[in-house]
Protein backbone atom coordinates (compact mmCIF):
# COMPACT_ATOMS: atom_id res chain seq x y z
CA UNK A 1 0.00 0.00 0.00
CA UNK A 2 1.50 3.74 -0.92
CA UNK A 3 2.59 6.00 1.88
CA UNK A 4 -0.87 7.99 1.64
CA UNK A 5 -3.33 5.31 2.07
CA UNK A 6 -1.14 3.61 4.31
CA UNK A 7 -1.33 7.14 6.61
CA UNK A 8 -5.09 7.45 5.61
CA UNK A 9 -5.72 4.26 7.52
CA UNK A 10 -3.96 5.42 10.69
CA UNK A 11 -5.47 8.33 10.58
CA UNK A 12 -8.93 6.86 10.51
CA UNK A 13 -7.76 4.49 13.07
CA UNK A 14 -6.29 7.15 15.16
CA UNK A 15 -9.07 9.79 15.12
CA UNK A 16 -11.91 8.17 17.50
CA UNK A 17 -9.10 8.24 20.21
CA UNK A 18 -8.76 11.92 19.62
CA UNK A 19 -12.27 12.66 19.95
CA UNK A 20 -13.11 10.34 23.00
CA UNK A 21 -10.83 12.24 24.87
CA UNK A 22 -12.00 15.30 24.03
CA UNK A 23 -15.78 14.40 24.48
CA UNK A 24 -15.11 12.44 27.71
CA UNK A 25 -12.25 13.41 29.75
CA UNK A 26 -11.73 17.17 27.95
CA UNK A 27 -12.35 18.39 32.17
CA UNK A 28 -9.65 16.45 33.42
CA UNK A 29 -6.61 18.33 34.86
CA UNK A 30 -3.44 17.54 33.66
CA UNK A 31 -0.81 20.12 35.04
CA UNK A 32 -0.86 23.53 37.11
CA UNK A 33 0.18 26.89 36.00
CA UNK A 34 2.89 29.14 38.28
CA UNK A 35 3.42 32.54 37.58
CA UNK A 36 7.21 31.77 37.14
CA UNK A 37 5.83 29.49 34.16
CA UNK A 38 3.78 31.95 32.94
CA UNK A 39 6.36 35.00 33.04
CA UNK A 40 9.32 32.76 31.69
CA UNK A 41 8.31 31.21 28.33
CA UNK A 42 5.64 28.70 29.40
CA UNK A 43 8.10 26.51 30.37
CA UNK A 44 7.18 22.68 31.21
CA UNK A 45 3.43 23.62 30.35
CA UNK A 46 1.32 20.31 29.14
CA UNK A 47 -0.67 22.56 26.46
CA UNK A 48 0.81 20.48 22.94
CA UNK A 49 -0.01 17.01 21.74
CA UNK A 50 2.19 15.32 18.87
CA UNK A 51 3.00 11.59 18.56
CA UNK A 52 5.63 12.39 16.21
CA UNK A 53 8.51 11.83 18.78
CA UNK A 54 8.51 12.55 22.92
CA UNK A 55 11.42 14.74 24.54
CA UNK A 56 12.22 12.78 27.81
CA UNK A 57 14.37 15.32 30.06
CA UNK A 58 17.01 12.36 31.17
CA UNK A 59 16.52 10.16 27.91
CA UNK A 60 16.42 12.59 25.59
CA UNK A 61 14.46 11.90 21.90
CA UNK A 62 12.24 9.50 20.92
CA UNK A 63 11.12 9.42 17.45
CA UNK A 64 7.61 7.51 17.13
CA UNK A 65 8.79 5.66 20.49
CA UNK A 66 12.33 4.98 19.55
CA UNK A 67 15.74 5.75 20.36
CA UNK A 68 18.20 7.31 17.68
CA UNK A 69 19.63 4.17 18.10
CA UNK A 70 16.69 2.26 17.46
CA UNK A 71 15.62 4.19 14.72
CA UNK A 72 19.19 3.98 12.46
CA UNK A 73 18.51 0.20 12.90
CA UNK A 74 14.62 -0.17 12.43
CA UNK A 75 14.87 1.54 9.11
CA UNK A 76 15.86 -0.04 5.42
CA UNK A 77 19.17 1.29 4.46
CA UNK A 78 20.66 3.44 1.89
CA UNK A 79 22.27 1.36 -0.92
CA UNK A 80 25.68 1.06 0.18
CA UNK A 81 24.98 2.54 3.79
CA UNK A 82 24.34 1.59 7.14
CA UNK A 83 22.20 4.58 7.53
CA UNK A 84 18.22 4.67 6.51
CA UNK A 85 17.21 6.83 3.63
CA UNK A 86 15.72 10.31 4.76
CA UNK A 87 12.96 8.86 2.45
CA UNK A 88 12.23 6.09 4.91
CA UNK A 89 12.54 7.83 8.13
CA UNK A 90 9.75 10.79 6.45
CA UNK A 91 7.76 7.55 5.93
CA UNK A 92 8.67 6.45 9.52
CA UNK A 93 7.76 10.11 11.32
CA UNK A 94 4.50 9.73 9.11
CA UNK A 95 3.01 6.43 9.99
CA UNK A 96 5.32 5.21 12.67
CA UNK A 97 6.07 1.88 10.48
CA UNK A 98 9.15 1.17 8.85
CA UNK A 99 8.47 0.89 4.58
CA UNK A 100 8.57 -2.82 3.45
CA UNK A 101 11.19 -3.19 0.38
CA UNK A 102 8.20 -1.92 -1.90
CA UNK A 103 7.02 0.78 -0.10
CA UNK A 104 10.72 2.20 0.77
CA UNK A 105 10.64 1.99 -3.64
CA UNK A 106 8.15 3.76 -4.14
CA UNK A 107 8.55 6.73 -1.57
CA UNK A 108 11.96 6.77 -2.97
CA UNK A 109 10.52 7.37 -6.47
CA UNK A 110 7.59 9.58 -5.28
CA UNK A 111 10.16 11.59 -3.79
CA UNK A 112 11.95 12.30 -6.85
CA UNK A 113 8.76 13.70 -8.65
CA UNK A 114 8.36 15.72 -6.00
CA UNK A 115 12.03 17.15 -5.44
CA UNK A 116 11.26 19.11 -8.77
CA UNK A 117 11.70 22.83 -8.00
CA UNK A 118 9.75 25.74 -9.63
CA UNK A 119 12.30 27.32 -11.76
CA UNK A 120 11.30 30.78 -10.54
CA UNK A 121 12.11 29.61 -6.93
CA UNK A 122 15.78 30.53 -8.28
CA UNK A 123 14.81 33.98 -9.77
CA UNK A 124 12.83 34.73 -6.42
CA UNK A 125 16.50 33.92 -4.15
CA UNK A 126 19.15 35.47 -6.44
CA UNK A 127 16.91 38.41 -6.49
CA UNK A 128 18.08 38.42 -2.57
CA UNK A 129 21.27 40.87 -2.03
CA UNK A 130 24.30 37.90 -2.13
CA UNK A 131 25.19 38.44 1.21
CA UNK A 132 22.07 38.01 2.78
CA UNK A 133 21.97 35.40 5.48
CA UNK A 134 21.30 32.06 3.80
CA UNK A 135 18.23 31.32 6.26
CA UNK A 136 16.85 34.47 4.64
CA UNK A 137 17.29 32.76 1.31
CA UNK A 138 15.44 29.37 2.40
CA UNK A 139 12.84 30.92 4.10
CA UNK A 140 12.03 32.68 1.10
CA UNK A 141 11.99 30.33 -1.48
CA UNK A 142 9.87 28.46 0.39
CA UNK A 143 7.82 31.07 0.99
CA UNK A 144 7.93 31.87 -2.85
CA UNK A 145 6.14 28.77 -3.46
CA UNK A 146 3.32 29.55 -1.75
CA UNK A 147 1.51 29.93 -4.70
CA UNK A 148 1.12 26.69 -5.67
CA UNK A 149 0.24 25.70 -2.44
CA UNK A 150 -2.46 22.85 -2.86
CA UNK A 151 -4.25 23.29 0.54
CA UNK A 152 -4.59 26.85 -0.17
CA UNK A 153 -6.01 26.02 -3.58
CA UNK A 154 -8.35 23.46 -1.97
CA UNK A 155 -9.47 25.99 0.76
CA UNK A 156 -10.39 28.45 -1.86
CA UNK A 157 -11.97 26.10 -3.95
CA UNK A 158 -15.32 26.15 -2.39
CA UNK A 159 -15.14 22.88 -1.75
CA UNK A 160 -13.16 22.70 1.76
CA UNK A 161 -13.85 20.08 4.30
CA UNK A 162 -12.03 19.51 7.24
CA UNK A 163 -12.20 15.78 6.83
CA UNK A 164 -10.27 15.64 3.68
CA UNK A 165 -8.23 18.79 4.92
CA UNK A 166 -4.92 17.20 5.33
CA UNK A 167 -4.60 15.50 2.34
CA UNK A 168 -3.59 18.62 0.69
CA UNK A 169 -1.66 19.53 3.81
CA UNK A 170 0.12 16.42 3.28
CA UNK A 171 0.82 17.13 -0.50
CA UNK A 172 2.14 20.31 0.35
CA UNK A 173 4.27 18.04 3.11
CA UNK A 174 5.82 16.10 1.17
CA UNK A 175 6.51 18.66 -2.01
CA UNK A 176 8.13 20.74 0.61
CA UNK A 177 10.20 18.24 2.39
CA UNK A 178 11.48 16.67 -0.95
CA UNK A 179 12.55 20.27 -1.97
CA UNK A 180 14.05 21.93 0.66
CA UNK A 181 17.28 20.07 0.32
CA UNK A 182 17.88 21.30 -3.31
CA UNK A 183 16.92 24.77 -2.59
CA UNK A 184 19.86 24.17 0.14
CA UNK A 185 21.78 23.16 -2.14
CA UNK A 186 21.33 25.12 -4.66
CA UNK A 187 21.48 28.16 -2.28
CA UNK A 188 25.20 26.29 -1.02
CA UNK A 189 25.98 26.91 -4.62
CA UNK A 190 24.96 30.20 -5.10
CA UNK A 191 26.72 31.74 -2.28
CA UNK A 192 29.50 29.96 -1.71
CA UNK A 193 30.62 28.38 -5.18
CA UNK A 194 29.99 31.07 -7.65
CA UNK A 195 26.55 29.88 -8.63
CA UNK A 196 27.77 26.62 -9.94
CA UNK A 197 24.89 24.89 -9.87
CA UNK A 198 24.86 20.95 -10.60
CA UNK A 199 21.84 19.18 -11.43
CA UNK A 200 20.26 16.51 -9.65
CA UNK A 201 21.36 12.96 -9.99
CA UNK A 202 18.10 10.65 -9.86
CA UNK A 203 19.92 7.25 -9.22
CA UNK A 204 20.43 9.13 -5.64
CA UNK A 205 17.73 9.25 -2.43
CA UNK A 206 18.04 12.45 -1.43
CA UNK A 207 20.88 12.40 1.34
CA UNK A 208 23.30 11.28 -1.34
CA UNK A 209 22.13 13.44 -3.95
CA UNK A 210 22.40 16.57 -1.58
CA UNK A 211 26.42 15.45 -1.11
CA UNK A 212 26.26 15.27 -4.45
CA UNK A 213 25.10 18.75 -5.70
CA UNK A 214 26.84 20.39 -3.18
CA UNK A 215 30.24 18.90 -4.71
CA UNK A 216 30.79 16.45 -1.30
CA UNK A 217 32.63 13.26 -1.30
CA UNK A 218 30.70 9.89 -0.95
CA UNK A 219 31.70 9.94 2.77
CA UNK A 220 29.44 12.76 3.04
CA UNK A 221 26.38 11.22 1.74
CA UNK A 222 25.99 9.23 5.43
CA UNK A 223 26.84 12.61 7.18
CA UNK A 224 23.96 14.05 5.20
CA UNK A 225 21.46 11.59 5.79
CA UNK A 226 22.41 11.05 9.56
CA UNK A 227 22.17 15.26 9.69
CA UNK A 228 18.87 15.61 7.90
CA UNK A 229 17.22 12.50 10.49
CA UNK A 230 18.90 14.00 13.71
CA UNK A 231 17.67 17.35 13.50
CA UNK A 232 13.71 16.52 12.28
CA UNK A 233 11.90 16.73 15.49
CA UNK A 234 12.29 17.88 18.81
CA UNK A 235 8.39 17.09 20.16
CA UNK A 236 6.24 20.18 19.30
CA UNK A 237 6.79 22.96 21.49
CA UNK A 238 10.75 23.95 20.54
CA UNK A 239 10.41 27.95 18.64
CA UNK A 240 10.51 25.95 15.11
CA UNK A 241 8.44 23.33 15.43
CA UNK A 242 6.37 25.34 17.24
CA UNK A 243 5.84 28.35 15.55
CA UNK A 244 5.16 25.83 12.32
CA UNK A 245 2.24 24.67 14.27
CA UNK A 246 0.99 27.77 16.05
CA UNK A 247 0.91 29.49 12.02
CA UNK A 248 -0.86 26.50 10.56
CA UNK A 249 -3.28 26.55 13.41
CA UNK A 250 -4.94 29.78 11.52
CA UNK A 251 -5.48 27.42 8.19
CA UNK A 252 -2.02 29.37 6.60
CA UNK A 253 -1.04 27.05 4.30
CA UNK A 254 2.57 24.44 5.31
CA UNK A 255 4.41 27.17 2.64
CA UNK A 256 3.39 30.29 5.07
CA UNK A 257 4.00 27.89 8.08
CA UNK A 258 7.64 26.28 7.73
CA UNK A 259 9.15 29.67 6.49
CA UNK A 260 7.64 30.95 9.79
CA UNK A 261 9.39 27.80 11.69
CA UNK A 262 12.52 28.42 9.57
CA UNK A 263 12.43 32.47 11.13
CA UNK A 264 12.17 30.54 14.67
CA UNK A 265 15.45 27.99 13.64
CA UNK A 266 17.11 30.88 12.70
CA UNK A 267 17.53 32.62 16.29
CA UNK A 268 21.14 31.59 18.25
CA UNK A 269 19.09 30.18 21.00
CA UNK A 270 17.75 27.92 18.85
CA UNK A 271 19.21 26.31 15.58
CA UNK A 272 21.62 29.03 14.83
CA UNK A 273 23.67 28.27 18.06
CA UNK A 274 25.74 25.45 15.64
CA UNK A 275 27.29 28.40 13.54
CA UNK A 276 27.73 30.23 16.54
CA UNK A 277 29.40 27.42 18.24
CA UNK A 278 31.79 27.34 15.17
CA UNK A 279 32.39 31.30 15.62
CA UNK A 280 33.14 30.70 19.39
CA UNK A 281 35.66 27.49 18.81
CA UNK A 282 37.59 29.49 16.18
CA UNK A 283 37.73 32.69 17.99
CA UNK A 284 38.95 30.52 21.04
CA UNK A 285 42.13 29.05 18.82
CA UNK A 286 42.87 33.05 17.34
CA UNK A 287 42.74 34.62 20.89
CA UNK A 288 43.67 32.17 23.52
CA UNK A 289 45.51 29.18 21.45
CA UNK A 290 47.57 31.27 18.98
CA UNK A 291 49.48 28.77 17.24
CA UNK A 292 49.92 26.63 20.43
CA UNK A 293 47.67 23.24 21.32
CA UNK A 294 44.46 24.25 23.20
CA UNK A 295 44.64 22.82 27.10
CA UNK A 296 41.45 22.59 29.45
CA UNK A 297 43.23 25.14 31.21
CA UNK A 298 42.86 27.80 28.34
CA UNK A 299 39.17 26.36 27.76
CA UNK A 300 38.07 27.16 31.25
CA UNK A 301 39.62 30.30 31.22
CA UNK A 302 37.74 31.13 27.59
CA UNK A 303 34.38 29.74 28.94
CA UNK A 304 34.48 32.11 32.12
CA UNK A 305 35.48 35.04 29.87
CA UNK A 306 32.04 34.35 27.46
CA UNK A 307 29.93 33.78 30.71
CA UNK A 308 31.60 36.81 32.39
CA UNK A 309 30.96 38.71 29.62
CA UNK A 310 27.37 37.80 30.15
CA UNK A 311 27.20 35.30 26.77
CA UNK A 312 25.89 31.99 26.12
CA UNK A 313 28.20 28.92 26.12
CA UNK A 314 27.19 27.82 22.40
CA UNK A 315 25.51 24.81 22.41
CA UNK A 316 25.20 23.92 25.72
CA UNK A 317 22.30 24.11 27.61
CA UNK A 318 18.53 23.25 27.10
CA UNK A 319 14.62 24.23 27.83
CA UNK A 320 13.72 20.58 28.46
CA UNK A 321 16.81 18.26 28.45
CA UNK A 322 19.10 17.77 31.86
CA UNK A 323 21.66 15.23 30.10
CA UNK A 324 23.76 14.97 27.38
CA UNK A 325 21.80 15.48 24.30
CA UNK A 326 21.66 11.95 22.59
CA UNK A 327 21.76 13.19 19.42
CA UNK A 328 25.02 14.94 20.42
CA UNK A 329 26.13 11.91 21.39
CA UNK A 330 25.00 10.15 17.90
CA UNK A 331 27.35 12.61 16.01
CA UNK A 332 30.70 12.28 18.19
CA UNK A 333 29.94 8.44 17.92
CA UNK A 334 30.17 9.50 13.98
CA UNK A 335 33.28 11.00 14.94
CA UNK A 336 34.64 8.56 16.77
CA UNK A 337 34.11 6.10 14.08
CA UNK A 338 35.50 7.95 11.26
CA UNK A 339 39.23 7.96 11.37
CA UNK A 340 40.08 11.33 10.30
CA UNK A 341 37.72 12.87 12.33
CA UNK A 342 38.61 11.10 15.66
CA UNK A 343 42.10 12.92 15.24
CA UNK A 344 40.82 16.19 13.97
CA UNK A 345 41.98 18.93 16.04
CA UNK A 346 38.38 21.15 16.26
CA UNK A 347 36.64 17.88 17.23
CA UNK A 348 39.41 16.87 19.91
CA UNK A 349 39.20 20.86 21.05
CA UNK A 350 35.13 19.73 21.18
CA UNK A 351 35.94 17.03 22.83
CA UNK A 352 37.88 18.96 25.59
CA UNK A 353 34.97 21.49 25.98
CA UNK A 354 32.84 18.83 26.75
CA UNK A 355 35.32 17.32 29.27
CA UNK A 356 35.12 20.78 31.16
CA UNK A 357 31.96 23.00 30.17
CA UNK A 358 29.34 21.29 32.07
CA UNK A 359 31.58 21.47 35.24
CA UNK A 360 32.00 25.48 34.55
CA UNK A 361 28.10 26.05 33.87
CA UNK A 362 27.55 24.28 37.16
CA UNK A 363 29.97 26.32 39.15
CA UNK A 364 28.47 29.23 37.21
CA UNK A 365 24.90 28.17 38.49
CA UNK A 366 22.54 29.49 36.18
CA UNK A 367 21.80 27.17 34.13
CA UNK A 368 19.39 24.36 34.64
CA UNK A 369 21.45 21.95 32.07
CA UNK A 370 25.15 22.39 31.95
CA UNK A 371 25.73 19.55 29.06
CA UNK A 372 26.09 19.94 25.20
CA UNK A 373 22.73 19.92 22.75
CA UNK A 374 22.88 18.83 19.48
CA UNK A 375 24.49 22.49 18.40
CA UNK A 376 27.56 21.83 20.32
CA UNK A 377 28.77 18.96 17.69
CA UNK A 378 27.43 19.73 14.38
CA UNK A 379 29.11 22.05 12.78
CA UNK A 380 32.74 20.25 13.81
CA UNK A 381 31.86 17.36 11.43
CA UNK A 382 30.80 19.82 8.42
CA UNK A 383 34.26 21.53 8.67
CA UNK A 384 35.86 18.44 8.69
CA UNK A 385 34.25 17.50 5.09
CA UNK A 386 35.83 21.10 4.11
CA UNK A 387 31.78 22.87 4.70
CA UNK A 388 33.63 25.96 6.09
CA UNK A 389 31.00 28.52 5.23
CA UNK A 390 29.64 28.26 8.78
CA UNK A 391 26.64 30.71 8.38
CA UNK A 392 25.52 27.45 6.47
CA UNK A 393 25.10 25.26 9.46
CA UNK A 394 21.82 26.29 9.96
CA UNK A 395 20.33 25.72 6.71
CA UNK A 396 21.20 22.06 7.11
CA UNK A 397 19.21 21.84 10.39
CA UNK A 398 16.22 23.74 8.74
CA UNK A 399 16.29 20.90 5.85
CA UNK A 400 16.42 18.07 8.80
CA UNK A 401 13.43 20.21 10.83
CA UNK A 402 11.13 20.27 7.40
CA UNK A 403 10.51 16.53 8.32
CA UNK A 404 9.30 17.06 11.76
CA UNK A 405 7.59 19.88 11.38
CA UNK A 406 5.43 18.85 7.84
CA UNK A 407 4.64 15.30 9.55
CA UNK A 408 3.32 17.31 13.07
CA UNK A 409 1.19 19.91 10.70
CA UNK A 410 -0.55 16.59 8.34
CA UNK A 411 -1.17 15.35 11.82
CA UNK A 412 -2.82 18.17 12.74
CA UNK A 413 -5.02 18.84 10.09
CA UNK A 414 -5.99 15.13 9.91
CA UNK A 415 -6.74 15.17 13.77
CA UNK A 416 -8.68 18.66 13.27
CA UNK A 417 -6.70 20.62 15.64
CA UNK A 418 -7.86 24.30 16.40
CA UNK A 419 -6.85 27.60 15.78
CA UNK A 420 -4.14 28.26 18.66
CA UNK A 421 -5.06 30.57 21.33
CA UNK A 422 -3.55 30.40 24.46
CA UNK A 423 -5.17 33.22 27.09
CA UNK A 424 -3.22 36.55 28.26
CA UNK A 425 -3.19 38.25 31.67
CA UNK A 426 -1.91 41.67 32.87
CA UNK A 427 1.23 42.09 35.50
CA UNK A 428 -1.58 43.72 38.17
CA UNK A 429 -3.76 40.36 37.63
CA UNK A 430 -0.92 38.35 38.15
CA UNK A 431 0.70 40.91 41.29
CA UNK A 432 -3.36 39.90 42.82
CA UNK A 433 -3.13 36.48 42.42
CA UNK A 434 0.50 36.43 43.71
CA UNK A 435 -0.94 38.53 47.19
CA UNK A 436 -4.33 36.23 47.64
CA UNK A 437 -2.26 33.08 47.22
CA UNK A 438 -3.09 31.80 43.68
CA UNK A 439 -5.89 32.79 41.22
CA UNK A 440 -9.36 31.75 43.02
CA UNK A 441 -11.03 29.81 40.06
CA UNK A 442 -14.76 30.96 40.26
CA UNK A 443 -17.91 29.51 38.51
CA UNK A 444 -17.10 32.00 35.52
CA UNK A 445 -13.55 30.46 35.52
CA UNK A 446 -14.61 26.69 36.08
CA UNK A 447 -17.15 27.18 33.12
CA UNK A 448 -14.42 28.22 30.91
CA UNK A 449 -11.59 25.65 31.80
CA UNK A 450 -14.39 22.75 31.20
CA UNK A 451 -14.69 22.21 28.08
CA UNK A 452 -18.11 22.20 26.37
CA UNK A 453 -19.24 19.01 24.67
CA UNK A 454 -16.94 18.48 21.64
CA UNK A 455 -18.24 17.32 18.41
CA UNK A 456 -15.66 15.27 16.29
CA UNK A 457 -12.57 16.80 15.90
CA UNK A 458 -11.52 17.52 12.69
CA UNK A 459 -15.59 17.94 11.68
CA UNK A 460 -16.53 20.24 15.03
CA UNK A 461 -13.41 23.09 14.68
N1 LIG B 1 25.53 29.49 28.79
C1 LIG B 1 25.33 30.47 29.70
N2 LIG B 1 24.19 30.65 30.37
C2 LIG B 1 23.22 29.78 30.13
C3 LIG B 1 23.34 28.72 29.23
C4 LIG B 1 24.56 28.61 28.52
N3 LIG B 1 24.75 27.67 27.58
N4 LIG B 1 22.19 28.04 29.19
C5 LIG B 1 21.35 28.64 30.04
N5 LIG B 1 21.98 29.72 30.61
C6 LIG B 1 21.41 30.70 31.51
C7 LIG B 1 20.21 31.34 30.84
O1 LIG B 1 20.61 32.35 29.94
C8 LIG B 1 19.44 31.84 32.02
O2 LIG B 1 20.06 33.02 32.48
P1 LIG B 1 19.18 34.24 33.08
O3 LIG B 1 18.53 33.67 34.30
O4 LIG B 1 20.18 35.30 33.33
O5 LIG B 1 18.19 34.59 32.01
C9 LIG B 1 19.69 30.75 33.06
O6 LIG B 1 20.88 30.06 32.64
C10 LIG B 1 18.57 29.74 33.16
O7 LIG B 1 18.32 29.23 31.88
P2 LIG B 1 17.78 27.73 31.67
O8 LIG B 1 16.44 27.66 32.33
O9 LIG B 1 18.78 26.75 32.05
O10 LIG B 1 17.65 27.65 30.08
P3 LIG B 1 16.46 28.16 29.18
O11 LIG B 1 15.44 27.09 29.13
O12 LIG B 1 16.01 29.51 29.56
O13 LIG B 1 17.18 28.30 27.76
C11 LIG B 1 18.63 27.63 26.02
C12 LIG B 1 17.57 27.18 27.01
C13 LIG B 1 18.93 26.47 25.06
C14 LIG B 1 18.08 28.80 25.21
C15 LIG B 1 19.90 28.04 26.80
O14 LIG B 1 20.42 26.90 27.47
C16 LIG B 1 20.97 28.66 25.93
O15 LIG B 1 20.93 29.87 25.70
N6 LIG B 1 21.96 27.84 25.43
C17 LIG B 1 22.96 28.34 24.52
C18 LIG B 1 22.41 28.48 23.12
C19 LIG B 1 22.16 27.12 22.50
O16 LIG B 1 23.01 26.23 22.50
N7 LIG B 1 20.97 26.95 21.91
C20 LIG B 1 20.63 25.72 21.16
C21 LIG B 1 19.59 24.85 21.85
C22 LIG B 1 19.23 23.65 21.01
C23 LIG B 1 18.47 24.09 19.80
O17 LIG B 1 17.33 24.55 19.93
O18 LIG B 1 19.01 24.02 18.70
Amino acid sequence: MALKEVLRQKIEEFRPRTTKLIKEHGHVVIDEVTIEQTMGGARDIRSLVTDISYLDPQEGIRFRGKTIPETLAFLPKARNSNYPTVEAFWYFLLTGESPNQAQHREVLGEWKVRQMVPSYVWDVIRALPRDSHPMVMLSTGILAMQKDSKFAHFYGSGNFNKMAAWEYVYEDAFDIVARIPIIAAFIYNLKYRSDFQVAINRDFDSGANFAHMIGQCDEYKDVARMYFILHSDHESGNVSAHATHLVHSSLSDPYYAYSAGLNGLAGPLHGLANQEVLDWLLKFEKKYCKDAEPTKELVTQALWDTLKAGQVIPGYGHAVLRKTDPRYMSQREFCLATPGLKVDPLFKLVSMIFEVAPGVLAQHGKAKNPWPNVDAQSGVIQWYYGLHEWDFYTVLFGVGRALGCMANITWDRALGSPIERPKSVTTPMLEQWAAEGGRKLGTAAKAAAVPATVELAGTAR
